[in-house]
């Protein structure tokens, strides 16, 4: 019996992912670069079965819907064609991305179940094709294959367009995620980048520039400069979101309280703190601050949150393969988790 289980961390752009040249193949109009994080990740065990035997999935110990079956029965046929076994297989995933951390978790959901499919299907796929293969079931699981600081690469062909590692991100960063709501975001990351290609007249600048962007944090990165690395990201969030404010009709991912945590972020940086905000497809802010100073970011942030709104993440490895044991472990940990 071919079965194999993997674990994929989440991953945070700080140059971001923003648009679809081709929506069938998932390749981005521009090329990104992101933090993977340690603290959310998804674990996730594929089984082949009998030929005959339908695909089967379960997400957290739930058994999916024929829809969400579906689409990861597409996704497997990568690998069944890939492979030439056309074997179905049942799925396993728990996810370690709390739902109170407001986080999407389809980046380490479809890296880890690529990286498990890779070694069930026996693919033999480089770390380098697999981010490809992750990269055709949510662009941005493409850069959770990988640690640390990451870049997918834009491309009009889909094995030229994978993700690599730039940096191991090991100089004194963290990321402090500030939730402002829980509740799914209205507007799916894939609708608002579609909406925003159709309609917004920025949108060409934003694909001009995000390159721009992409070469001067690459600069910052080598350099260890950590005031360029915040201000170049915070920026670029900034950039892309105005584009969500100039389509047809327009749409903003923001509410009012992460405009008072993007405040409270210039506020540390006014007080000689570093400190740089970034913020995706939801209204939940991302502080990127120094991991020696996690605690005095928080303790500021606290005047408008909760601590329990104030969720740290370090810098995070790469996919890795998990044996029996590790999942059976995980298993464990996922119920006590939920248990509490
Ligand atoms: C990013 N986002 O670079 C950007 C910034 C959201 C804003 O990648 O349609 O779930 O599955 O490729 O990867 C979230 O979009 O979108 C995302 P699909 P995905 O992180």
């Amino acid at each position: 019996m071919n079965q194999a289980r993997a674990r994929a961390h989440t991953n945070i752009a700080l140059i971001k992912y923003w648009g679809k040249q081709d929506k069938a193949l998932f390749l981005p109009m521009n090329s990104s670069l992101s933090l993977t994080l340690d603290a959310f990740y998804t674990d996730t065990k594929v089984t082949l079965l009998a030929a005959g035997e339908k695909d089967a999935f379960f997400l957290n110990g739930q058994a999916q819907s024929c829809q969400e079956i579906e689409k990861v029965g597409a996704f497997l046929d990568l690998f069944r064609q890939a492979s030439g076994n056309n074997l179905p297989a049942r799925v396993e995933s728990l996810n370690f991305v709390p739902t109170a951390a407001g986080l999407a978790s389809s980046a380490s959901a479809y890296a880890a179940l690529a990286a498990a499919a890779n070694l069930a299907y026996e693919t033999d796929l480089t770390d380098r094709q697999l981010s490809t293969f992750a990269r055709r079931g949510s662009g941005s699981a493409s850069r959770s294959i990988f640690g640390g600081f990451v870049q997918w690469n834009k491309a009009d062909t889909s094995e030229d367009s994978y993700a690599q590692a730039i940096d191991p991100a090991d100089w004194d960063l963290a990321m402090v995620m500030v939730v402002v709501n829980q509740a799914s975001k209205k507007i799916s990351s894939r609708q608002g980048m579609d909406h925003t290609v159709a309609t917004s007249p920025f949108y060409p600048a934003w694909v001009a520039t995000a390159q721009e962007d992409l070469i001067a944090i690459r600069q910052a990165i080598q350099a260890h400069d950590f005031q360029r690395l915040g201000e170049i990201t915070e920026a670029n969030a900034m950039k892309m979101h105005a584009t969500t404010l100039s389509a047809n009709p327009p749409f903003t991912y923001f509410e009012p309280m992460s405009l008072v945590a993007q405040d409270l972020v210039r506020q540390l940086r006014d007080k000689g703190l570093p400190a740089y905000f970034t913020m995706d497809a939801g209204p939940n802010v991302k502080v990127l601050c120094r991991a020696s100073q996690v605690d005095q970011v928080k303790s500021f942030m606290s005047q408008a949150f909760d601590p329990q709104q104030l969720i740290t993440a370090l810098p995070g490895p790469g996919w890795r393969q998990l044996d029996e044991s590790h999942w059976q472990a995980s298993l464990q940990s996922f119920h006590l988790r939920n248990a509490l």
